[in-house]
């Protein structure tokens, strides 16, 4: 195979991962067609790929992961920044030169009898202000494929890269060498968590990533590069690597406001990003469901990009109620990762909205039958899927400026105490509200689902330096613009429950509902009254026409309990205390500001 760039760095740094990782070959991704199939091909010989039916998923792959690999690692993941403080008390750090020497040993020989991908891949369209590089060579051929439906990735990337660009170096390997003559498994990977590593060198803008193939822990362009790595590099030049979907609401009058919206992974992102609205006459655009780069403009707006061009969703629970959209996106030219596989060679998974097969294989390869006590899908199975596929992807999806944002949603899963809705006082309040934002967790990561526990603007996992830090860049931007620029904040719950456990919001396409009073916030008409928690909307603001619900359950929805609030603000505030003297005066205000509502609300 012939190297088709002439970039000195690039072709000394992949032969320095050669020598260390000793593959049998090195194969540089062009990013063709052709290229795609013949890796698919390959998979499907080795068993790593279930081709599905031609008539029922063109161009459609089913994989099944190994069982101890089927989420990112966040005890495994580590920010390796040059001095400790600069990772702060949300990550877990090493000191970056004993974390090279010991990742030299682990990653000495790793290759052996696979062949290392070279693959040159752009976050961002590349003729984006904001567009950057990364080369991720990797042992996983499934890497590859699902890299190149994720990002814009191949020969117009080494292209773009010249003779002396510079980009994010990430080393991916799976763990598993192959000893001369040993048959090979359709999931290599290290089956010991205490193995794996997932390690940014900031400084750097380095990634080296070993023992798994899932999501997150082996597509490098997303997490580690386009959030931790970048999320650095943001700070230092004044910009925002965020984990927010951007959609575009458009009313039946035709005004456009673009939103973006953090919320923890699997709490439903993608849903909303490619929402289709219950209310007649709205319509929600989607320009990406994960990964928001956000710039300050010229004109003191806020301009949102998605550097990534495909969809890594979460499938259980995606049915034509809940997204319509995704479903239809995944219609053709997909991978499906831990689902059912169906006698008619077709994919199902819990939730899909459609009766399950008499019969099935499930995410372990094990024979399946409905009602056996098992699940068929894993809880974190996923789709990738090209965006461009989206029935709804907005025309400036690609647009190198990005979209103009007019609102900005925090959010999170709690079944009790946040409200449906609130919108913040002014920028510092908003930055308050996403800075004390807590989530039940959820089968995204390696953890126990279902505890709460802060997660900061959805970034607690993501976040590459010092969260403390973090908020006093996302304060400044209040001193760089005028408020009337800024894009409004508001935090919104979709996972209320009554006191008997029964969600209390519709949810889905009924979330356009909160985006058309968001929209009416925005533009100066929606109702709001105050609360010790932020501006709540008045009586009847909420469009909730053609809505069965009864007054008591929208009283509950939006109801803010005194008490049950100073126990979340004295949450807050003993949680910030690990921010030490890292945490923005602002922040501490907000908290006396906040307690002196509820104790006035109170009183
Ligand atoms: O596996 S990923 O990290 O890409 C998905 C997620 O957790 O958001
Ligand atoms: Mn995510």
């Amino acid at each position: 195979m012939t190297t088709r760039t002439t970039n000195q760095k690039l072709l000394a740094w992949v032969q320095e991962m050669v020598d260390l990782c000793k593959p049998d070959r090195v194969h540089w991704c062009d990013g063709s067609a052709e290229e795609n199939q013949k890796l698919c091909d390959m998979m499907v010989a080795g068993g790593t790929f279930t081709k599905l039916d031609e008539r029922k998923r063109p161009g459609c792959y089913l994989a099944r992961s190994h069982a101890s690999d089927v989420a990112r690692v966040e005890d495994r993941t580590f920010i390796c920044s040059a001095k400790r403080e600069d990772a702060g008390p949300t990550n877990h750090w090493a000191d970056p030169a004993e974390m090279k020497q010991k990742l030299r040993g682990v990653f000495a020989g790793c290759m052996q009898g696979r062949t290392m991908y070279v693959i040159p891949f752009a976050m961002g369209p590349l003729d984006s202000p904001l567009c950057r590089v990364g080369i991720e060579v990797s042992d996983s051929a499934y890497v590859v494929v699902n890299m190149r439906i994720m990002t814009r990735m191949g020969q117009k990337v080494l292209d773009k890269l010249g003779a002396d660009g510079s980009f994010v170096s990430c080393l991916h390997s799976v763990g598993a060498p192959l000893k001369p003559g040993q048959q090979d498994v359709p999931w290599p990977c290290e089956p010991d968590p205490a193995k794996k590593y997932i390690v940014h060198f900031p400084e750097e803008e380095a990634i080296w990533s070993y023992g798994s193939g899932y999501g997150g822990n082996a597509l490098l362009g997303k997490k580690c590069m386009a959030l931790r790595i970048a999320s650095v590099a943001a700070r230092k030049e004044g910009w925002l690597a965020e984990h927010m979907l951007i959609l575009c609401l458009t009313s039946p009058q035709g005004r456009k406001h673009y939103v973006a919206a953090a919320f923890p992974s699997a709490c439903g992102k993608t849903n909303l990003a490619m929402m289709k609205p219950s209310l007649p006459g709205w319509t929600v655009r989607c320009v990406g469901d994960d990964i928001a780069w956000i710039r300050l403009g010229e004109d003191g707006r806020l301009w949102a990009m998605n550097p990534e061009t495909g969809f890594f969703g979460v499938a259980p629970g995606t049915s034509n109620q809940s997204n319509p959209h995704a479903l239809a996106s995944v219609e053709r030219n997909s991978i499906f990762t831990n689902v059912v596989l169906t006698p008619d060679g077709d994919v199902w998974w819990e939730d899909m909205g459609v009766p399950p097969p008499e019969k099935g294989i499930d995410w372990q390869g094990q024979e399946w039958t409905p009602g056996c006590g098992r699940k068929g899908a894993h809880p974190n199975a996923r789709f990738t899927a090209p965006a461009e596929q989206c029935p709804v992807i907005d025309p400036e999806w690609e647009n190198p400026a990005g979209v103009p944002l007019s609102a900005m949603l925090f959010g999170g899963r709690r079944a009790s105490t946040v409200p449906l809705v609130a919108e913040a006082y002014d920028w510092a309040h908003g930055v308050f509200m996403g800075a004390s934002a807590g989530s039940e967790t959820t089968a995204a990561a390696l953890h126990q689902a279902g505890v709460l526990r802060r997660d900061p603007f959805a970034m607690l996992p993501f976040c590459g330096y010092h969260m403390g830090d973090y908020l006093a860049h996302w304060l400044s931007f209040g001193q760089r613009t005028t408020a009337d620029k800024l894009p409004k904040i508001f935090f919104t719950n979709w996972f209320r429950k009554d006191a008997q456990g029964r969600w209390l919001w519709p949810g889905f396409g009924e979330n356009s509902r909160v985006l058309k009073w968001v929209c009416e916030r925005v533009e100066g008409t929606g109702k709001a009254v105050a609360s010790p928690i932020g501006l709540l909307p008045a009586e009847g603001a909420l469009d909730l026409s053609g809505l069965d619900m009864p007054a008591a359950d929208l009283a509950e929805l939006l109801r803010v309990d005194t008490a049950s609030w100073k126990k979340e603000a004295a949450d807050a505030e003993a949680y910030f205390t690990a921010y030490g003297d890292r945490l923005p005066p602002a922040m501490r205000q907000q908290l006396d500001g906040l307690a002196a509502r509820l104790e006035k609300a109170q009183g």
